[in-house]
């Protein structure tokens, strides 16, 4: 059975759950929201997500929310032969992919801190550059982790390596490639977009939605 993946290119927890589908070949059909006539308010979406946001996906009568569950739910009806070390089994192994799947959660919080995104675009504010000194110090725990490993949690990539990876890149929008100035962390980075899937899904949604931010902000200085 085909499930109903709904979706924006902007959003980059809809660009990782888009790679995950992508990688296991989930047979899918892809609704588009527009967030920007806020398609995500409406009375039809928000009886998906009551949070209406996207992503969100339905499965027959299974509708889940939030990126990173999406994910899991994914790997594990789908994941068959080699890629089942995109999400691997546990213990052990699979809670070192879950805990990085969550602290994809605090780098997006510290990254979206910064870059203001909501707030530039509807409330006339600018990027929060007090935030940037927090944000640095959450990609030096990246930089010293990765000294181990090619990847988050080992020598695979796993479902945490793109959601971290897309979460990170989400920095693009400002402009300034913070990211690359933590030599680990910039290598894991090209490793992740040599991934042939990779800048197919991000980068098309990430430009848009940069071009969007600086467009808007040279409004400001105009
Ligand atoms: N924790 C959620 C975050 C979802 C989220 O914040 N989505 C944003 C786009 S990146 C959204 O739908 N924003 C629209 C709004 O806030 O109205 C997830 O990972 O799925």
């Amino acid at each position: 059975m085909t499930v109903k993946f709904y979706f924006n290119d902007m959003s980059p927890p809809s660009r990782s759950v888009m790679m995950v589908i992508r990688e296991l070949g989930v047979p899918c059909e892809v609704k588009d929201v527009d967030m920007m006539t806020r398609q995500q308010k409406t009375p039809e979406f928000l009886r998906i997500n009551p949070r209406g946001r996207v992503p969100a996906l339905v499965d027959g009568d299974l509708q889940i929310s939030e990126s990173q569950a999406i994910a899991c739910y994914l790997c594990n009806k789908f994941a068959k032969g080699a890629k089942t070390s995109l999400y691997p089994t546990g213990p052990g192994p699979r809670e070192m992919v879950d805990m990085w799947l969550y602290r994809s959660v605090w780098i997006n919080d510290l990254v979206e801190a910064y870059l203001n995104t909501h707030r530039i675009l509807f409330d006339n504010e600018t990027m929060n550059y007090d935030a940037l000194h927090e944000l640095k110090e959450g990609l030096h725990i990246f930089d010293k982790w990765l000294r181990n490993s090619l990847y988050l949690t080992g020598n695979n990539v796993t479902i945490a390596d793109y959601f971290n990876a897309v979460a990170i890149l989400h920095l693009d929008q400002s402009g300034r490639k913070v990211y690359n100035e933590f030599p680990r962390l910039k290598e894991w980075i090209s490793r992740m977009r040599s991934i042939s899937l990779f800048d197919e899904i991000n980068q098309p949604g990430s430009d848009k939605l940069t071009k969007i931010i600086q467009d808007t902000l040279a409004k400001r200085t105009e």
